[in-house]
């Protein structure tokens, strides 16, 4: 892996991603896309940046060419909560541009990731500790097009041997970008609010459990698989990842350790609590273990007191931990 192009840069992933690839590999040998340009985004000021709707299969394959990528990593797709509110949408954008980006990897055979989900699974999976292979049958269409999207980043390495990889992301915590139309998304925006307000109105049920993890051991998880020996890869491209798994009362409690005046009520939200409720409370990532040394660093009292300490310089809050 020397130069790698990126899909929906812009997103909560990518803008840390960037950073850490631009690092790692130099700052030319990262290339980032978005369908959006803000001029002022350190992505787009600091290194290559292209406009690229995911849609048109021509100009990714152009861009790709254009500079020299030898990897292709795929993000740009709607979450769960945006893709109910239009569902063809959600099919069309998730599945055309996964289907545009695998043919570009295949026709100039780059090596290529893109994430699944916990919304992969279902009400019928097995509810904790779900299994690396277990029943899939998800009841949302984000859910849908995931585990189409698995089935065919392994079809694209079967059939044509393009070097697929891929996680199961949980939600996703992080302070540099803001996720968007996601159901986890509360576990975000409950710290931005604790800096604000002292206080948070929750749209996910007390008793919810789902699956998190903090970016930075995200991130390494992208690297990690995309630099893993394939010979020991058994399942490539839907690996199963968690750091933690809580309930909105959990993270409220670790908030108040650092910060006591915080306080939590609810204010839930049925369609993205009726999604929660589809998803696992807990998966099993012991293939990620064993099959690439996956091991996250991050609890989840380290990630919020991280999580506290960041936002304040990003919002300019003082914050103090009790
Ligand atoms: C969402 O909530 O839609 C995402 C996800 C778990 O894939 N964060």
């Amino acid at each position: 892996m020397k130069k790698i192009m990126i899909t929906g840069s812009l997103g909560q992933i990518g803008s840390d991603l960037i950073k850490r690839l631009r690092q790692d590999y130099g700052v030319q040998n990262v290339i980032a896309t978005d369908i959006r340009d803000p001029k002022d985004h350190p992505a787009v000021k600091e290194g290559n940046f292209e406009i690229l709707d995911v849609m048109n299969r021509d100009k990714m394959f152009e861009i790709a060419k254009k500079h020299n990528v030898d990897t292709l990593v795929h993000f740009a797709a709607l979450l769960s909560a945006t893709a109910e509110k239009n569902p063809q949408f959600g099919w069309d954008l998730n599945m055309s541009g996964l289907m545009n980006a695998l043919e570009v990897a295949r026709e100039l055979n780059l090596k290529f990731f893109t994430p699944s989900s916990i919304a992969a699974f279902g009400p019928n999976s097995p509810k904790d500790n779900t299994p690396q292979d277990t029943v899939q049958r998800p009841t949302t269409m984000y859910g849908v097009t995931k585990v189409a999207g698995e089935l065919l980043c392994d079809y694209y390495f079967l059939k044509y041997k393009v070097d697929t990889r891929g996680v199961r992301f949980p939600g996703l915590i992080s302070y540099a970008a803001e996720p968007g139309g996601g159901t986890t998304d509360y576990a975000v925006d409950i710290y931005y609010e604790a800096l604000k307000n002292k206080k948070y109105a929750s749209y996910i049920g007390k008793g919810t459990y789902m699956d998190m993890m903090y970016m930075p051991d995200a991130i390494d998880s992208i690297v990690n698989l995309l630099n893993a020996d394939p010979a020991k890869l058994v399942h490539r491209n839907a690996f199963n990842i968690t750091a933690m798994s809580f309930d909105p009362e959990q993270i409220a409690a670790s908030i108040k350790k650092f910060m006591p005046e915080f306080t939590m009520s609810y204010n839930v939200d049925p369609v993205r609590q009726s999604i929660a409720d589809s998803w696992p409370n807990s998966i099993d990532a012991s293939a990620a273990k064993k099959e690439w040394g996956f091991a996250p660093k991050y609890d989840l009292d380290k990630m919020t007191l991280d999580m506290l300490q960041k936002l304040s310089v990003k919002l300019n809050i003082p914050f103090k931990a009790k």
